[in-house]
């Protein structure tokens, strides 16, 4: 059946994993770029390994990225060809505030946003921002310890201000922080916390959730009143948690993973903690750094639509000698009735339609999924026309089989969905493991894990194939 009449079919990338230009243009280093690629990487990413600067030692991929700070024109004409009428990216904040906690902008950092934005809408493509997207300044880490300081609050809210101001007319869909989630999976990653020996690391990640929740309150209101017509939006790392059997305690703990899940997105959408997570962190022993106005800021500034990431749904069991297997971060028990991609990513396109029925049951807000997609190995080919290619027809089963779990979301089961990017829609730098060779891309980027390569861009047979499902919206999938 059709998509609803301007639905928003695109493509997702983000600054730290695809910009690049590191040193150029002003910007600043963020806890990003100190993710290295290899051994380190995941230490780093939890706060337990503290590395602070460049150093020779590692190869830090977030540097150069796929240097999309140099290809932005190409990379946008490939996204204009494919028929995108929306592009999500995100904001390197150490580009428009190098240090974080400067008075003035830098300009170069504005300039250079604004002619992404003004060259998206040549093509008729509507921006969609992810103000931060993992990426935090390391000033702002190693002078106030990340988001556990409630001055960051006042920081982004300065940012913010910038950036809705500068944009007005030109962005129309925001997205505050990236999988806020993240922030009890991968600390540093998703709040900046590095944790000092024997630091209470719990309390440390309740305390930042609530700067950011309090962060993401202030910019809904801020955009609001800056430009009405702004739609802003929380974004959660999606994907059902289904009991591995049908023991209640499996069932329970299906739920409760899901709640652990909801935690922050209750917060955005509704105004207020749920009663379970205000339990969950007195059961912890922890409390929340609540301030004067807090409560009132959450209550009166509720995000008008909730995205979200769905690459796999999760399994929880009580029984434990099923086996686990990776997935987004979270671990998951092994779904019997799932395949699993080479990474061991379960693949469940009908989870995207429970998941789907399940956050509007909960919310009854409009939906806007903003990451799906296959990471994969692809082979570089001849294309027989003296060019070069690659037959990814299993990441076009990937993306068909997910395309049609959301059609029939929207027209048997009545979700409002307003949008669909895939994420990586050009390859870019793995967020969780810093690898090249993980791509999601219809477009193809020469460049391999430990940093060579031209960059020199190709279409895949995906790249035709997508084009012609968004000029069908979403009729023509073969
Ligand atoms: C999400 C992140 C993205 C992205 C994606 C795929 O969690 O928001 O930044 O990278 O996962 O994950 P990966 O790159 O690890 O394959």
């Amino acid at each position: 059946m059709a998509f609803p009449k301007g639905f928003l079919w695109g493509g997702a990338t983000a600054a730290n994993q695809c910009e690049g230009g590191y040193k150029e243009g002003g910007r600043g280093l963020a806890n990003v770029d100190v993710c290295p690629h290899g051994e380190d990487r995941f230490p780093v990413m939890l706060g337990h390994k503290h590395i602070t600067a460049i150093d020779d030692e590692h190869y830090f991929p977030a540097l150069e990225g796929v240097d999309f700070y140099h290809h932005w024109k190409e990379d946008i004409a490939y996204y204009g060809e494919m028929g995108f009428k929306t592009y999500r990216m995100s904001i390197a904040w150490s580009r428009i505030f190098p240090n974080g906690d400067e008075e003035e902008p830098n300009e170069e950092g504005l300039k250079f946003y604004e002619d992404v934005f003004k060259e998206c809408h040549k093509y008729g493509i509507e921006p969609l921002v992810t103000i931060t997207h993992f990426d935090c300044p390391m000033h702002l880490i190693l002078e106030y310890g990340g988001w556990k300081n409630r001055k960051l609050i006042d920081f982004y809210k300065r940012l913010v201000t910038v950036l809705f101001t500068r944009y007005k007319g030109l962005v129309h869909y925001w997205l505050t922080f990236n999988e806020i989630n993240m922030i009890l999976a991968l600390p540093f990653m998703g709040a900046g916390l590095m944790f000092e020996e024997g630091e209470n690391e719990q309390q440390a990640k309740y305390t930042a959730a609530h700067h950011e929740l309090v962060a993401s309150a202030w910019a809904t209101k801020i955009g609001h009143e800056i430009d009405p017509d702004n739609k802003i939006g929380c974004m959660l790392a999606g994907g059902r948690c289904y009991p591995l059997t049908s023991d209640p305690a499996d069932v329970w703990k299906a739920m409760q993973r899901d709640d652990e899940n909801y935690f922050f997105i209750d917060v955005q959408s509704r105004g207020y903690y749920s009663r379970y997570a205000l339990k969950q962190i007195e059961r912890e022993g922890c409390t929340i750094p609540w301030e004067e106005g807090d409560e009132e800021i959450l209550r009166q500034n509720t995000v008008d639509f909730i995205s979200f990431s769905y690459y796999s749904s999760r399994c929880a069991t009580t029984h434990e000698e099923v086996n686990q297997t990776s997935g987004n971060v979270f671990a998951s028990a092994k779904n019997p009735y799932l395949k699993t991609s080479e990474w061991g990513w379960q693949i469940d396109p009908l989870g995207l339609r429970i998941t789907l029925n399940s956050l509007y049951e909960r919310y009854q807000k409009p939906l806007f999924i903003v990451e799906n997609g296959l990471g994969a190995k692809d082979e570089l080919v001849d294309d027989g026309q003296g060019g070069k290619t690659v037959i990814d027809d299993y990441r076009i089963d990937y993306l068909r089989e997910h395309i049609k779990a959301m059609d029939a979301a929207i027209n048997e089961d009545g979700v409002e969905l307003w949008g669909y990017t895939t994420w990586g829609c050009i390859d870019l730098v793995s967020a969780s493991t810093g690898e090249m060779a993980k791509r999601y891309g219809f477009v193809y980027v020469d460049r391999d894990n430990q940093g060579n390569g031209t960059f020199k861009r190709y279409r895949k047979k995906s790249f035709g194939w997508y084009k012609k499902v968004i000029a069908s919206d979403g009729t023509d999938l073969d």
